[in-house]
């Protein structure tokens, strides 16, 4: 799992510790890489800390690259032929990381989408005006994909899919933008539920709700204009939800 962090010292050892209980729990040999882009508030050395403790890379990176560079150098750096991200904000429940990678084995998938918009996900906390934005920015998305929760921020893809894929942007959404450029076709959606973080600021902005909008055209041009691809298969389940567990 790539955990990407800017000012996340807060809650980060906790999480780390959670995910990897719960993938111990279940038999799942996990590998971590945190990307941290030199937080000012000392995540990257807190990150360091805990590599005695446990399976885990920490990158280095100069300053504040973005969420979507990030992931993909933990990509580049991860041993495991299955990859994938997760927040460090417990926004993403740690004890979903097993199910998702069950789904991942059973159903031979590419790539499993932790999704808010299947039956069983939610986003409880959410205040109207956020609910319409991230609604949107899913619907805009579905003549791309079938998936339904486009702007997912936590999935677990096959490693060869995410090396090979060329990413052009380098916003907050990269799970919809592999998705198309890789034409990969086995997709599954694991529904769960969002909690907002408690701790820290967001680092969502308005920059990067405009990049999504960019990231949105380019990908609706390839599709126009790019090689025609199979059909997607599309299979979505309905297990790993409930309460956050945390
Ligand atoms: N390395 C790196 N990580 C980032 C960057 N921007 C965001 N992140 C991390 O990416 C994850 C998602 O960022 P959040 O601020 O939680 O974004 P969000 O979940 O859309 O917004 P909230 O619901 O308000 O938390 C967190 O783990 C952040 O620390 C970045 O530029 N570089
Ligand atoms: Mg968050």
């Amino acid at each position: 799992m790539v955990v990407p962090t800017y000012n996340e010292r807060d809650r980060l050892e906790e999480l780390v510790v959670a995910v990897f209980a719960a993938c111990e729990a279940r038999g799942v040999a996990l590998e971590m890489v945190i990307v941290d882009d030199n937080s000012p508030d000392g995540t990257g050395a807190l990150a360091d800390g805990l590599k005695d403790r446990f399976r885990l890379q920490v990158v280095h990176r100069a300053g504040k690259l973005g969420l979507g560079t990030a992931v993909v150098e933990g990509f580049q750096v991860a041993s495991a032929a299955t990859v994938g991200v997760m927040d460090a904000d417990f926004s993403h429940p740690p004890g979903l990381v097993p199910d998702l990678y069950q789904e991942f084995h059973d159903e031979g998938a590419d790539v499993v989408v932790a999704s808010r918009y299947v039956p069983g996900g939610s986003t409880p906390d959410w205040p109207l005006r956020r609910r319409v934005l991230s609604r949107t920015a899913c619907l805009l998305a579905r003549g791309l994909s079938p998936i339904r929760d486009a702007a997912s921020g936590f999935f677990l893809i096959r490693r060869d899919i995410a090396r090979g894929t060329l990413i052009k942007a380098g916003g907050f959404k990269i799970c919809l933008e592999l998705i198309v450029r890789s034409g990969a076709s086995r997709l599954v959606e694991v529904p769960y539920r969002f909690d907002d973080r408690e701790l820290g600021d967001s680092k969502m902005s308005l920059r990067e709700a405009a990049g999504y909008l960019v990231q949105l055209r380019d990908l609706y041009r390839l599709r126009l204009t790019g090689p025609r691809r199979p059909p997607h298969v599309y299979s979505r389940v309905s297990v790993g939800t409930g309460p956050a567990r945390r």
